[in-house]
This record gives C-alpha cells, structure tokens and sequence, in this order.
C-alpha cells in the first residue's frame, strides 16, 4: 500500500483485522521497521486524538516523527493555481508541498471540508496535491470527504465487541450547533458497506449523504424505529450534503440526542462516537457514562489503526 485514503487502499477488511490484531497485541514487534524513516503530519485543522494516536503509532514503529501545524507558525498558503499573490498568503502550496516531501518519508494530511464549494471539498483538492506533488506515501488524518483512520478504528472496535457474527450498526444523526464535515459519517458507511452487518443510517430529511456513499445501506427517518433491535449506535453530526444547501445547519432538532430512552429502544446496543463530542446535544451524559459506551476503547484504537496503516507503507517503501 503506497497512499491510504479509503477503504479500498487496505485491502479485504478480514486480512486487515487480523493485521490490526498482531499490531495491537504486539505494538513494539516492528520497531527496526521504521528505523531512520521520518513521519511528517501535516495539519490544517484541530486535533486531540489523530495527533496523539498516529504520533504513538509511528513511535511505536521506531520512526522519528514531526509535526507540522499550518495554521500555528507556518507561512498562510495559497491553494489556487493562478492567483496573483498579492494579499495575505505568503507562499504556495505547489512550493510547500514538495519542500514537505524533502523532509521526510511518509506524510499524513488533516484537511476538513471547507464548505464553500462542494466540487472543490468532493474532489479531495487538498489531499490529491499532496499526493500528486509530495514524492511520498500520503496517508489522510480525515480530508475533505473521508476520515479513514476513525473509521478502521472503529470496525475494529465492533469486530471487538460484537455479540453476534452479522450485527446491527446504525450511524445515527444527532444535533449541533455548527456546521460539521461529512467526512466522518461518508467514511463509516463506506467501510460499514465493505463489511459485514446490517447496516442503517438513521437520519432527518435532507440530510442525505452523497449515494456512492450510502451504498447498500437502508436509510431511515424515524430514528426510533432504526434504533430498535440495535447492537451498535454511533451517533455523529453532519451538515447538509445536497447541492443546494451544502454546508449548512437546517436542523438542530434536539429529540435527535441519544438518549437513556433512545437506548432503550436498541439490543442492549453499544454507544460509539469518534470524538470529539458535545454532550447533551449528541449524547446525554448518561449514554456516555454507561458502561455500554465504547468512546474510549474505541479512541484507543486510533493508535492499532495508525501503527497497521503506516506499517503497511512501510513494508512498501
Ligand atoms: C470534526 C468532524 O466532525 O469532522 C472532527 C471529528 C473527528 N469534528 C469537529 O470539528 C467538532
Ligand atoms: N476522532 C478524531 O479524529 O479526533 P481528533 O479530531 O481529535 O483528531
């Protein structure tokens, strides 16, 4: 594997489970792996987990890691080919990002949506110039339309806790008040779909995700009735996807918050969530707080999904 941006780039999800497994159950095995080899993280947008979670991975691999946060000390980059650069970017990105790929050996990009123009944050601009332009693997620490690093955690996470072989996982919408990516939600039914269960969003009018997206999954507007017979919820905001309001909050309808009453409904489901959450707008303290909630195991496996997918560059370089 040279880039890592989707689910297709790890290959059948069976072989990559069991390979998420040997990492996590023997984290320091390859160290001589990553031995005078530089990790470089690039971020363009905030981080708690991604930032901790790939930094151990690669530590855990023996490589030297640095970190690169562009909106914190570096130079305001231009994006756009063509600009006269007469405002307030210093330098360009078509310089900076081969100037990065010189420093080291494998590169990972945080780069949200920025939600003024679908066609620009679906064609993965950002991430594609890395990987066109850096001379390196790229790997994605969730770009525009995908967050691939959470959403292997999060498979391994059911594969983890399941009770039964085929489970029922339902990705449900919940209320916030700004505007957040579909990079998250997008990716999860992309791997949810390559994987074997019973999966439904669960979601309000006009918040439909992209179909290339949904795939096989049932799509539900009565969120009670998708939770019922539930073993996984994950809940997690998104902002409208279709053309015309792309990027906006339409609904904050607060009866979408998983609830102790919502969680009734469900098989005794598990609670999940990437985090960062706000509580009592997606989830109430309680649901978070059980003991049926898995936000910080499944955390903790953003460093078994990291140290896999590096791994496998590795052995590619
Ligand atoms: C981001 C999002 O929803 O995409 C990152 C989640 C991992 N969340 C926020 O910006 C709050
Ligand atoms: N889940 C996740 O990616 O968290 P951070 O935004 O804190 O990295």
């Amino acid at each position: 594997m040279r880039n890592f941006t989707n689910v297709n780039d790890i290959g059948p999800l069976s072989e990559a489970l069991s390979k998420a497994r040997f990492v996590k159950e023997n984290p320091f095995a390859d160290q001589a792996l990553g031995k005078n080899k530089t990790l470089l993280m690039v971020f363009f947008n905030s981080s708690l987990r991604t930032r901790l979670s790939t930094q151990k991975a690669g530590l855990n691999l023996g490589m030297n890691v640095i970190v690169l946060d562009i909106n914190q000390g570096a130079w305001k980059l231009e994006t756009e080919r063509g600009v006269i650069m007469d405002g307030d970017k210093s330098e360009h990105i078509l310089e900076a990002i081969p100037v990065m790929g010189s420093y080291c050996d494998v590169i990972g990009v945080r780069s949200f949506a920025r939600f003024e123009n679908k066609r620009y944050d679906y064609d993965e601009v950002i991430l594609n110039q890395f990987i066109q332009y850096s001379g390196r693997p790229v790997f994605s620490m969730e770009a525009a339309t995908r967050h691939p690093l959470q959403s292997f955690a999060d498979l391994i996470t059911i594969e983890e806790y399941k009770k039964s072989r085929r489970p029922k996982v339902v990705m449900t919408w919940a209320p916030h008040p700004k505007a957040l990516p579909q990079a998250v939600p997008n990716s999860f039914a992309e791997w949810m779909n390559a994987y074997d269960c019973d999966f439904v969003i669960a979601q309000p009018e006009g918040y439909e995700l992209e179909p290339q997206f949904v795939g096989n999954a049932r799509v539900e507007y009565d969120q009670n009735k998708a939770l019922e017979g539930a073993d996984f919820v994950y809940a997690k905001n998104w902002a409208v996807c279709a053309d015309a309001n792309y990027g906006k909050v339409m609904n904050t309808d607060r009866s979408w918050t998983v609830t102790k009453e919502k969680m009734a409904l469900t098989n005794n489901a598990f609670f999940m969530h990437c985090l960062p959450v706000r509580r009592n707008m997606i989830v109430s303290d309680d649901v978070i707080e059980s003991p049926q909630s898995l936000v910080i195991p499944e955390a903790a496996n953003r460093v078994v999904s990291a140290q896999t997918v590096l791994k496998e560059i590795l052995l590619s370089l």
